[in-house]
């Protein structure tokens, strides 16, 4: 039975000033992949594993490596941690954050304690794992597997039109490493629910088994401009109508489903964008998930067979672009029950759940066993900066982390 906690006041205080890196002239928390708020965040990060003593290093998609090695155990493959530190839009301060710099804490409490494992452990911070500047997401870590080259992911184009690569050697994150150059014995990523499972049944950890199927797509849609006054409804080729019997097809479609099916319109925009102009050309993201394969597949079909009924039906023109597309992962089982047996040494209680959000472990479960824990967001809120986390449940999550990490790295 493990004894060792984690100094919950180091971990909490960093959250907390992490939290405060790289908010806009609104106090919204905004930090996208290769923007400067990303490389103020990825600096604190950075001097935060330094100062613990660790080796730094980073890779050439940006992904940040806190190593500590032994002389006896440096050989050994080690036990990785880790998550993401770049953030969505207007956020909250735990998303990612949370794994990454609990992943840093164990490290140096067991260090602080004289703990020699048997192996390696890293923490990583995972470059653009939210995927809002730069698709797709937990981009870093699709390419640290192996899931997308190094080349065509520097290549990326953004959505203000810059290019990823030009953005991490602007901020000085293009790193030398090559993705993969660590092969982990195993990962265990720490997260916040970003749902209402755990606060609604009571459960102070989630033991994550399994993550759903993600599928994104820019669809745009062509019509005419034309005079708002003039143009009589039936001869309008009107792409802002068009658009948004989309969204009230996939929200509809989803809601009576009676399936985990879930289905998103975040984005969205018109040209010419004036107000007495019907709109030329609609753009706007799908973002389709579910934990079933066949049904994710399904989902897909649904909409591009409604998207062929609706430009007949509207006159317009629709073309659909793929900007994502990950089918379900399930977690090593080992690992998950690792968790369960921490949880109960620890006195606590553990749900097995399945991850509704994407997650850097997603990737690595491709090249090593992986699993997470989760903690509540209460009210379910996430993506939204009331995202909380109360510190009692931090603090567990990063002990049941700790405990993990010890039988890991004995092995
Ligand atoms: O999209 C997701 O689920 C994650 O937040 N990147
Ligand atoms: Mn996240
Ligand atoms: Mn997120």
């Amino acid at each position: 039975m493990n004894t060792l906690s984690i100094n919950a006041e180091r971990l909490l205080g960093r959250l907390r000033e992490l939290g405060q890196i790289g908010r806009d002239s609104d106090d919204r928390l905004v930090r996208l992949a290769g923007s400067d708020a990303d490389k103020a965040g990825r600096d604190t990060f950075v001097a935060w594993v330094r100062a613990a003593g660790l080796e730094v290093a980073v890779d050439r998609i940006g992904n940040i490596f806190g190593i500590w090695r032994h002389a006896d155990n440096a050989d050994e493959a080690p036990v990785l941690l880790g998550s993401h530190i770049d953030t969505v839009i207007n956020a909250g301060i735990f998303d990612g954050c949370y794994g990454a710099l609990s992943g840093l804490e164990v490290i140096e409490t067991l260090k602080a304690a004289g703990y020699v494992p048997a192996r390696p452990i890293a923490v990583a911070a995972f470059t653009n794992e939210e995927g809002v500047r730069y698709a797709p997401d937990m981009m870093g870590s699709l390419v640290y597997a192996g899931g997308l080259s190094v080349k065509e992911a520097l290549a990326t184009v953004g959505t203000d039109d810059t290019i990823l690569g030009e953005e991490l050697e602007r901020i000085g994150y293009a790193g030398s490493e090559e993705p993969g150059f660590l092969k982990p014995h195993a990962y265990v990523e720490l997260h916040i629910e970003q749902g209402p499972v755990l606060e609604r049944k009571g459960v102070p950890i989630g033991a994550v088994e399994n993550l759903q199927g993600i599928s994104w797509q820019r669809v745009t849609i062509d019509g005419d401009a034309n005079h708002a006054g003039t143009t009589p409804m039936s001869m309008r080729r009107d792409a802002g109508h068009a658009a948004a019997r989309v969204v009230t097809f996939l929200r509809d479609r989803a809601r009576n489903a009676n399936t985990p099916t879930v289905a998103t319109v975040g984005c969205m925009g018109f040209e010419p964008n004036a107000i007495n102009v019907i709109p030329s050309r609609a753009t706007f993201t799908v973002d389709l998930r579910d934990p079933d394969e066949q049904r994710l597949q399904a989902e897909e079909a649904a909409l591009a067979a409604y998207l062929k009924e609706l430009a007949a039906a509207e006159e317009v023109t629709i073309s659909v672009e793929r900007l994502a597309r990950f089918e379900p992962v399930t977690f090593d089982r080992r690992i998950v029950e690792l968790v369960e047996d921490a949880v109960r040494e620890r006195g606590l209680t553990a749900k097995r759940m399945t991850s509704g959000a994407g997650h850097d472990a997603q990737m690595i479960a491709r090249i090593a066993p992986a699993a997470m824990i989760f903690v509540p967001s209460i009210g379910g809120i996430s993506h939204n900066p009331r995202e909380h986390t109360p510190e009692a449940d931090l603090i567990a999550g990063a002990n049941i982390l700790l405990d993990v990490v010890i039988r890991l790295a004995a092995e």
